[in-house]
C-alpha cells in the first residue's frame, strides 16, 4: 500500500489488487497447524484498503460480487493506460484458510550436522 503513494506522487500509474479476507490468513493457518488453534493477532476487521487508497490520492474501488471483478479490472486498466490514474481494487473474499506455504514451517527442525546439534 505504501508504494501507492509513491505511484501517485511520481506519476507511475499502476493497478493494484488487494484480496481482502479480513485476516492474516497464512498466519492463522500456522496457528491451526502448530498452535492448537490458539488464534492471536490474526483478525483484521477495521481497515478499508480502498479508503486508504483514496486518502493517498489514488482511486479506490471495493468489489464484493464476483461478476463485478472483470468490469472493475477493465475500468482500472483503462484509467491507468489512458488517464495515468492509479487504482487499488479491494476484492472482498471469503475466509477459508488455504494450504500453508510449508507444513514444516514452525515444526521443530531436525539437525543433521553436529555443529548445529545445540540449536533445537
Ligand atoms: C515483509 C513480510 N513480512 C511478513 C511476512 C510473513 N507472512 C507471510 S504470509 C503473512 C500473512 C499474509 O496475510 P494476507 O496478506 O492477509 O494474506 P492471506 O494469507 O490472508 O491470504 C505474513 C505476515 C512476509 N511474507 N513478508
Ligand atoms: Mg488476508
Amino acid at each position: 500500500m505504501m508504494e501507492i503513494m509513491t505511484c501517485v506522487r511520481e506519476d507511475i500509474p499502476v493497478t493494484a489488487v488487494v484480496f481482502h479476507n479480513r485476516q492474516w490468513g497464512a498466519e492463522k493457518k500456522n496457528q491451526v497447524e502448530f498452535y492448537n488453534r490458539r488464534f492471536v493477532a490474526g483478525e483484521l476487521e477495521n481497515q478499508s484498503f480502498a479508503g486508504i487508497a483514496k486518502a493517498m490520492g489514488s482511486e479506490g474501488v471495493v468489489v464484493d460480487k464476483l461478476e463485478d471483478v472483470g468490469p472493475a479490472l477493465k475500468e482500472a486498466i483503462r484509467k491507468q493506460m489512458e488517464e495515468r490514474v492509479t487504482t487499488v481494487i479491494e476484492i472482498m473474499c471469503t475466509r477459508e484458510l488455504g494450504d500453508p506455504f510449508r507444513r514444516d514451517a514452525l515444526a521443530k527442525p531436525t539437525r543433521y550436522l553436529d555443529k548445529y546439534k545445540d540449536f533445537v
